[in-house]
């Protein structure tokens, strides 16, 4: 492919697009802000341009200056990654303005898709399952109550401009219904600067399980199976895995199939996920699209052998799909964990800080997606993602049971991260038994934070520096050599082994 390539990202992402472009021969730029000169994306691009400043709004966000930046490197392409830009309708139009090709989905199916009250219609319309709700936006409390005594309680009160979990709200009773449609009309207005609302009935306890498509330019669509993404926290997802050990063949066909109905009537192009919610009885109801490359991609890729920014690259540049739904197999077993710079001690809040030491896990089925390296500051103006490790095995066991290795290994000192929790979760029944959906963790968290602040008890007590730690290891006083700090760490991990072996 003869392409020139602006990245308009940071991270872990920014790597991960770096290298399938050094695969293909594509020439990168990578536009960083201030603190991300140093990182190791800008050091892997063949060109690097800064954006001047810090904050998201001065860099990664900046629609004015991302486009400069491409004009002027004589970039064909953008791709956005995920968040920032990624799916930035206003930012597609400036690429279109501009000649540049935008590596995702075009304008016209962002549209379609826009709010998630477009999104709820276009997909009724292909006759894809969508919870029962309010047929558009409610218009005052009165219709709001209607529509809550006709459906039955408990519903949930929507901002149509909300994201992430934010400006929703449960209600029992009418009474609850006239006092939060209130409420989240006026945060709405505030949040997100318009105070559209709906409803729908609220599903008890689903899981959240998604199918991943690509679409190319000729309304060509394959997917590519499902992940399995129920175990979040305050919507924000710890741990993915694909296949669900909640689909058998024939659901998962259905939602396949309803995924394709639904991408086709947005005329989707590009790589996209469609968000689905499972209730208890095996029912499945359309949730929302992602229309970009997914932080969870990888088990999708370790699972088909699919090389998901590869395939976004080619549709971008108006290749037809190189496969039919036939040439896609999903083969074994994938887990990935998100580990995140933050501290169980105080509700997993960000923790950003110096990485002392960093030793990323290898070995058969293990994959590491992370910018990380020993010595890297994480700056506090991003999130708090450092690593994405995944593994892969024939079956669910093989996958759990290297990744129980692969955390074991891992070793991330300086700053407190979900490493330990990870482990906590590869050795819970629920977990192990395929027992769960969105509400895992917030009955287990409470169980696993006790053995998580024991966990740091120890490594203080001991004085480890281990995978282990919550906080940052105290400050070596004497500068050692490299053989004896290694001694030292051979120490910490045998310790570190008798303990866990009573834990
Ligand atoms: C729901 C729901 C139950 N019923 N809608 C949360 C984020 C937003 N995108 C949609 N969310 C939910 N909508 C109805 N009608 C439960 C959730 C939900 C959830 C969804 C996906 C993944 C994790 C979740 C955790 C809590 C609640």
């Amino acid at each position: 492919m003869k392409m020139k390539l602006l990245i308009a990202n940071r991270g872990e992402i920014a790597l991960r697009i770096i290298r399938t472009c050094r695969k293909l021969g594509i020439r990168t730029v990578l536009v960083h802000s201030d603190p991300d000169r140093e990182s190791l994306p800008v050091y892997y691009a063949d060109e690097r341009y800064p954006l001047g400043g810090s904050t998201p709004g001065e860099t990664y966000l900046n629609i004015p200056k991302i486009i400069k930046a491409a004009v002027g490197t004589r970039c064909d392409a953008i791709h956005p990654g995920y968040g920032f830009l990624a799916e930035d309708a206003s930012f597609v139009a400036a690429c279109e303005e501009n000649h540049l090709t935008f590596v995702g989905p075009p304008s016209e199916a962002l549209e379609k898709l826009g709010n998630k009250l477009l999104a709820r219609r276009t997909m009724h319309e292909a006759q894809v399952p969508i919870i029962p709700g309010s047929d558009g936006q409610l218009r005052d409390e009165d219709v709001a109550v209607e529509v809550a005594e006709r459906i039955g309680y408990p519903v949930i009160i929507k901002a149509v401009y909300g994201g992430g979990g934010r400006g929703m709200r449960m209600a029992r009773t009418s009474e609850e219904v006239r006092r939060f449609f209130r409420v989240t009309k006026l945060e709405s207005a505030s949040a997100f600067g318009r105070d559209v609302l709906y409803l729908e009935k609220q599903l008890i306890d689903p899981r959240h399980v998604e199918i991943q498509a690509l679409a190319d330019s000729r309304g060509k669509i394959v997917t590519l199976g499902e992940r399995e993404c129920s175990i979040q926290r305050r919507h924000q997802k710890l741990l993915e895995e694909a296949p669900s050990v909640a689909l058998d063949e024939k659901l998962r066909e259905r939602l396949c199939d309803a995924a394709k109905k639904g991408l086709a009537a947005a005329r989707y192009v590009n790589a996209g996920t469609v968000e689905f919610l499972l209730d208890k009885s095996g029912r499945f109801y359309f949730l929302e699209v992602n229309k970009r490359l997914q932080v969870e991609h990888l088990v999708t890729e370790l699972t088909t052998g699919i090389d998901l920014v590869e395939e976004q690259l080619k549709i971008a540049s108006k290749e037809p799909l190189g496969m039919s739904q036939n040439d896609v197999h999903v083969n074994g077993w994938a887990i990935n964990c998100r580990i995140n710079a933050e501290d169980p001690k105080r509700g997993f809040s960000p923790s950003p800080g110096t990485v002392v030491r960093y030793h990323p896990a290898t070995g058969p089925g293990i994959r590491v997606d992370s910018a990380l390296y020993s010595g890297y500051t994480i700056p506090e103006f991003y999130d708090s993602m450092i690593a994405k490790l995944s593994s892969w095995g024939r079956n669910r066991d093989e996958a759990i049971r290297r990744m129980r290795i692969a955390l074991d290994e891992m070793e991330i000192v300086g700053v407190p991260s979900t490493v330990a929790l990870h482990m906590a979760i590869m050795n819970d029944d629920g977990f192990l038994q395929g027992n769960f959906d969105t509400s895992y963790l917030d009955h287990v968290l409470p169980r696993m934070n006790s053995a998580l602040l024991e966990i740091e008890r120890f490594a203080v007590a001991a004085g480890v520096a281990s995978k282990m730690t919550l906080r940052s290891p105290p400050v070596q006083s004497q500068p050692s050599t490299s053989k004896s700090s290694w001694r030292s760490f051979a120490r910490a991990k045998a310790v570190a082994q008798d303990w866990r072996a009573g834990w």
